[in-house]
């Protein structure tokens, strides 16, 4: 139907979705919800305060499905967020460390979160996926407006 998206690169989103393992740096509140400068800077930061702790980081795996991005704590498979995709404006890598990116994800009360993560492989093919899914998200939302309108 033309709801669905053509491409078969979907399939891997569908159900509990593309896993990443990955640690949580940490989170944060920005101004904006979008501005690399603000997000790298913030990135800085959340790694000095665990620097400082001292303290392992939370284990999480990313889930990245169609229809939103899955945070779960490692140890206990708790869910710890469930971001809709299209509240996510802003994706960071970070050039000081291949392992780590950020993401601004705007709460349903207007606020723009910034979470910092340290990914076990690759950042850049996490972000990779991420851009995918966000094009499949696009591509679902311009075919369900077609359908309304036919
Ligand atoms: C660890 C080392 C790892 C790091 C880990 C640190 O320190 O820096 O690279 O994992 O973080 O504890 P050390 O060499 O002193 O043991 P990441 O590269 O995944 O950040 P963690 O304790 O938060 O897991």
């Amino acid at each position: 139907s033309a709801t669905t998206t053509n491409s078969s690169n979907s399939k891997k989103f569908e159900g509990d979705g593309l896993p990443f393992k990955c640690k949580l740096i940490g989170t944060e509140y920005l101004s904006v919800d979008r501005d690399e400068k603000v997000c790298l800077d913030s990135m800085f930061k959340l790694k000095a305060v665990v620097k400082t702790r001292g303290e392992h980081k939370q284990r999480v795996q990313l889930n990245l499905t169609m229809s939103a991005l899955k945070v779960i704590d490692e140890a206990t498979e708790a869910q710890i967020a469930i971001q809709e995709i299209e509240r996510i404006s802003f994706v960071v890598i970070d050039p000081r460390d291949t392992r780590a990116f950020g993401y601004i994800y705007n709460t349903s009360d207007g606020c723009h979160q910034f979470w910092a993560i340290k990914t076990e492989r690759a950042a850049a093919t996490t972000v990779f996926a991420l851009k995918e899914l966000f094009e499949l998200a696009f591509e679902q939302y311009i075919n369900s407006n077609k359908a309304k309108e036919a």
